[in-house]
């Protein structure tokens, strides 16, 4: 019977001989050198420490992408490798009978998606989620999966519109470098980190040509902008890209136009000496005349981003009484920032530098000057306001020129670049909204992946009976939770707008919350804060400021002031109220309920996870492997850091939990038949029927029968095999082994066991043959 089976498949058949070798290469990667293994639920033992020594081996070999399990780790090579993103790959890729077998790449994950997307197996959507710390390439890693649908999934048709004849993808493209220019801007960690959040679904459509999709549109969804960033930066960060732009790109005339002399100081454009890459003004707006954002309209943004520059260099000097509103210190940026953003003078100053506030029985009005602080916030909050209703301004008008009819798309694939996981020496609402989105995206991978682990024993036929896995359900609980939160002491704060001072509302979290296991213990800070137990670590959030932050409270004088301007761009974004409401800015007590920064965001997130849940996810975890972006240069504890953060040892884990081995019945067979000759079974009950009876020989139901008892041939060899082991502990519990429909599962620990017992069979053979040489002799 075994000359049989081997007969079949090392014969004659070059084809099975091959996939043998390839499935044993798989699955003993422990032979495989380091950095040639292609999948990290092969290193063994599973720890950080191996899973970082195969990530740096293939790191020194050139080699940025690994499978983790369902996974893929993106390392980033932070230098130009541009073989790696031609389009003869993506087509090489696009074309492979089985894109898995070559080498793991982001155009694998591509090009899984995109078949599934045509595989019309439920759920038929598709989303790719690019997570990782801020510099780790997940942007990169999105624009060159979208260069990648534009290549495979390429549109029959050039659109005829705005003017300019292209093909759609082509403008899709296109949105990359305007949404980078307003929401990305140069940081510590990252010369061109995203400032936001980002989804974009493709609109495939295969109503032209069934089983081959083609991109038809896109929708593009933005998350949390940093609009601080506009107003406040870092010495050493910079504002958003498009500052730098206009400042080093426009012409003369516009120089003139704009009020921006060359070498023009301005207060909220910290380090204009240093030119990026990102600092190319031309590209902006060529792709925004793509878009169909004409030259006439870009004047109008342009011009009022110069106001905001201008705006910003407005200082203001206490008057020395508390009656008497500050003044400003410079009359010509008052006058500037008028001029470009087209407001009438006096208002202006009068509305930064003047509260007025209704309050008593009569609602009666009271201005009240506000002091150099407030006038300082008031300034930079009229900027936010600006700049958050241009961004989202700028999204809709990129929706709208690129997002397909609804009758003609049918799928889509969605890519989502969010902002990773973030621990730094002081941390706010930005984090903590940043942390609380990571969590819910890593329950829903561990969520989703342990739904495909289990459909695929169901398939097999196997029972489900295990994995340890860390749920995060109680950290969420924590973050959100009902009826006691952190989101909603922060957002009863807000509500109930009483002064409470940031030491108070550590207590409240602390004592509201102290059952929490995910509440850390907060003994060694001096400034209040609070400490939660993430899956990716712990984080301290200080709590100064927070309460303020998540108001996010925008002035109503402000918002009627920017009703008043002339400029056709700002009557867009700030169109008059269709009734004019109260003129004043109404007391505590009828102040209409808040909607807070941390309930949008997890509005907003919910909404995401929903759409996500619909979906079949792919996941791509970039690893930045130094802080300096440096070629070459792999820093192992922050690479560590990473792995621990992302859970990356755990998603292997997961993978691997049960039965990481998973062998076909055949290669099973082929490799570990001869164990049968260590430990023989008892030859067959006579009157049993024979495996294969009742099918003609070598039909294929007779072979898988007899496929199916030499295994369990096997299998029975694995007590003694085990007793024969000098280590194992008497009474162990036996070697884990399930076998499939098609397929053997099993952990490591029975491989090395069925290893160990074939190289002792290998060796008796050795013997043999030697002992018969020498006889012939
Ligand atoms: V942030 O959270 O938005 O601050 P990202 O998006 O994770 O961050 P980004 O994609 O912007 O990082 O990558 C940072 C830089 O790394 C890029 O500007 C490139 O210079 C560099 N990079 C990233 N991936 C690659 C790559 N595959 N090949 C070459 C790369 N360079
Ligand atoms: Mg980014």
């Amino acid at each position: 019977m075994l000359q049989q089976v081997n007969g079949h498949s090392s014969g004659s058949d070059a084809q099975g001989r091959e996939s043998l070798r390839e499935d044993l290469q798989e699955f003993l990667g422990g032979e495989v050198p380091l950095h040639q293994l292609d999948d990290l639920t092969k290193v063994n033992p599973v720890t950080l420490e191996t899973v970082l020594r195969c990530l740096q081996a293939r790191y020194t070999a050139d080699t940025f992408y690994t499978n983790a399990g369902c996974t893929l780790v993106a390392l980033n090579p932070f230098k130009p490798v541009p073989q790696l993103y031609s389009p003869e790959l993506m087509r090489e890729y696009h074309a492979a009978p089985q894109p898995q077998k070559l080498k793991p790449h982001i155009f694998t994950v591509g090009e899984q998606t995109y078949r599934n997307v045509r595989s019309l197996i439920e759920p038929v959507n598709q989303s790719i989620v690019v997570s990782g710390e801020s510099g780790a390439g997940k942007t990169w890693t999105s624009r060159c999966l979208m260069k990648f649908y534009a290549v495979v999934a390429a549109s029959p048709t050039s659109w005829e519109s705005h003017k300019i004849a292209e093909r759609i993808e082509q403008r899709i493209l296109n949105s990359n470098p305007v949404m980078e220019a307003f929401g990305n801007a140069c940081t510590l960690r990252n010369n061109n980190s995203s400032r936001f959040g980002k989804f974009i679904q493709l609109q495939l459509n295969s109503l032209l040509v069934p089983r081959d999709h083609q991109m038809t549109g896109a929708a593009i969804q933005t998350y949390l902008l940093e609009k601080t960033r506009v107003a406040c930066q870092d010495s050493t960060e910079r504002n958003f890209h498009i500052f730098y732009q206009i400042c080093k790109g426009a012409s003369a005339d516009e120089r003139l136009q704009w009020h921006l002399p060359e070498g023009a100081a301005f207060s909220w454009l910290p380090n204009p000496e240093r030119t990026l890459e990102e600092d190319c003004f031309e590209v902006t707006r060529e792709a925004m005349l793509h878009l169909g954002i004409d030259a006439p309209t870009q004047n109008n943004i342009f011009q009022a981003l110069a106001g905001l520059l201008h705006l910003g260099n407005i200082r203001f000097a206490d008057s020395g009484d508390e009656a008497q509103p500050c003044r400003p210190m410079d009359d010509g940026a008052v006058r500037t920032s008028a001029l470009l953003l087209r407001l009438p003078e006096d208002p202006l100053l009068e509305t930064l530098r003047i509260r007025t506030i209704r309050a008593g029985r009569q609602q009666q009005v009271f201005r009240k000057p506000c002091s150099q602080a407030e006038c300082d916030t008031r300034r930079d909050c009229l900027a936010k306001l600006v700049y958050a209703r241009l961004f989202d301004w700028l999204v809709s008008v990129i929706n709208s020129s690129v997002c397909a009819d609804p009758a003609s798309w049918t799928t889509f694939i969605g890519l989502l670049d969010v902002y990773g996981f973030e621990s730094f020496p002081h941390n706010s609402l930005e984090q903590l909204c940043i942390n609380y989105a990571n969590e819910k995206l890593q329950q829903h991978f561990v969520a989703h992946y342990l739904r495909a682990q289990q459909e695929e024993y169901a398939v097999e036929g196997l029972e489900w009976s295990f994995v340890n896995y860390q749920d995060n359900q109680t950290c969420l609980d924590l973050i959100e939770g009902s009826p006691i939160s952190i989101c909603s002491l922060i957002n009863e704060e807000c509500r109930l707008n009483r002064p409470s001072s940031a030491a108070q509302l550590q207590t409240r979290i602390e004592s509201a919350l102290a059952g929490s296991p995910c509440l850390g213990h907060n003994k060694l800070s001096p400034e209040p804060s609070f400490v939660v137990l993430h899956y990716a670590g712990s984080v301290r959030y200080h709590t100064v400021g927070l309460v303020e932050k998540n108001k996010d409270p925008i002035p109503p004088e402000l918002t009627r002031l920017l009703q008043q301007s002339q400029d056709t761009l700002l009557k867009v974004l700030f169109p008059a109220d269709p009734e004019e409401k109260s003129q004043e800015e109404p007391s505590g007590q009828s102040r209409a309920p808040v909607l807070t920064v941390v309930s949008k965001f997890k509005a907003s997130l919910e909404q995401l996870l929903q759409v996500l849940q619909a979906t079949t996810p792919h996941y791509i975890r970039c690893i930045k492997p130094n802080s300096q972006g440096r070629a070459q240069a792999l820093h192992r504890e922050e690479v560590l850091n990473q792995l621990e953060a992302c859970g990356l040892v755990e998603t292997i884990h997961i993978s691997a939990a049960g039965f990481p081995i998973r062998v076909s019945h055949r290669t099973f067979v082929e490799r570990y038949a001869s164990l049968r000759r260590l430990h023989p079974r008892a030859p067959p009950d006579p009157h049993s029927p024979s495996p294969d009876e009742g099918h003609s020989e070598g039909s294929p139901h007779a072979e898988q029968a007899t496929l199916r008892a030499l295994l369990q041939d096997i299998l029975h060899t694995l007590p003694a095999l085990e007793a024969a082991t000098p280590a194992a502990p008497a009474g162990a519990t036996p070697a884990p082994v399930h076998c499939g429909r098609t397929k053997v599962f099993m952990t490591d620990a029975t491989l090395e066991l069925l290893e160990r017992g074939r190289a002792q069979v290998l060796e008796q053979c050795a013997r043999c043959i030697q002992a018969g040489w020498r006889r012939h002799r």
